[in-house]
């Protein structure tokens, strides 16, 4: 199977999982559920649930028993993306290659669309689970730190307080590690928690997360420059506009290149260890690293 057809086959399985679960949870008011929908079966690539279903497999467990705990982590993805795009943080009108959720429902909905998100996400949690309790609370540590203080919340405050400063690379790496690496690293990492785990196997998921999450950031500040707003689902040049403290406008494009080939070899070379069985995180890698080349 090529990696194209994996990426879609599992995202496919995601969205419909998500979609029943929706139907049975039978969201009132109907502005709300309208409001959610718009954002969460859109054109998302789901590659945080998918990374999250994948290192499952990679430790040996069936995927399809994670897809609740996995599919959780688009909810708080999105959530993100929707509070993101409000006229108070980036106040942007596209997103996924739709209008953004406040243009079309307004920010009061939106707001609150992005909280039942946020909330729902740890209501699928922990409604439907075969894995052992134990894990489960630990994964939801990991999940929730890394979705909070300890990662996209504290890095999104550290990207607005940043805007239109002259960058430097310690602030850079507080945000990219914070604002997107830790929810991806996080998305390695409960799916390898969920799979029961340890020790140095354990560690070598996160050191793949963590590396695999900066990539994807310093890709996407490229491709801000590089690719077209339809490519992109969201307006070109909006770190410019905006004055973002981003890869590019601390190294160029040539070396922010270079330094999302790095993090890559040492995301690959961290699971070198488990072997044929990490074929798809190898992929995903090199996928993430291709989409800025
Ligand atoms: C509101 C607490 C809070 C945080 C927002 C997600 C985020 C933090 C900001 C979005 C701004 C941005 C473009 C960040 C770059 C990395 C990123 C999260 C890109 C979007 O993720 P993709 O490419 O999107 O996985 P899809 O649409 O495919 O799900």
């Amino acid at each position: 199977m090529e990696l194209k057809e994996f990426l879609s086959y599992r995202k496919a399985e995601i969205m419909t999982y998500l979609k029943q679960y929706f139907v049975k949870r039978s969201v009132t008011p109907k502005i709300l559920s309208d409001s959610i929908n718009h954002s969460l079966f859109s054109k998302g690539k789901a590659i945080r649930p998918i990374l999250c279903l994948t290192a499952y497999e990679t430790c040996g467990g069936v995927y399809t028993d994670i897809l609740p705990q996995a599919s959780a982590i688009e909810l708080i993805h999105t959530y993100s993306l929707i509070h993101d795009d409000l006229p108070a943080m980036d106040d942007d009108d596209l997103r996924r290659g739709r209008p953004t959720n406040h243009k079309v429902y307004g920010e009061a909905v939106a707001i609150l669309a992005g909280d039942a998100l946020l909330t729902e996400a740890f209501y699928m949690y922990t409604s439907s689970f075969t894995v052992n309790g134990g894990l489960l609370i630990e994964a939801l540590k990991e999940l929730s730190s890394a979705a909070g203080l300890d990662g996209m919340v504290a890095g999104q405050v550290m990207d607005i307080m940043s805007e239109s400063k002259t960058p430097d690379i310690e602030t850079l790496k507080y945000i990219h590690t914070n604002k997107t690496a830790a929810l991806l690293r996080a998305s390695v990492m409960t799916g390898a928690i969920l799979s029961g785990i340890k020790g140095s196997e354990l560690y070598a998921m996160k050191i793949y997360g963590e590396n695999i999450g900066m990539t994807f950031q310093i890709v996407d500040d490229i491709l801000d420059i590089t690719a077209t707003t339809e490519e992109l689902g969201k307006p070109k040049g909006s770190d410019l506009e905006k004055n973002k403290m981003t890869y590019p406008s601390l190294y160029g494009l040539v070396h922010s290149k270079k330094l999302a080939k790095d993090h890559i070899e040492t995301a690959i070379a961290s699971i070198e260890s488990f072997r044929e069985k990490a074929h798809w995180l190898r992929e995903i890698a090199n996928y993430l690293l291709k989409r800025g080349a």
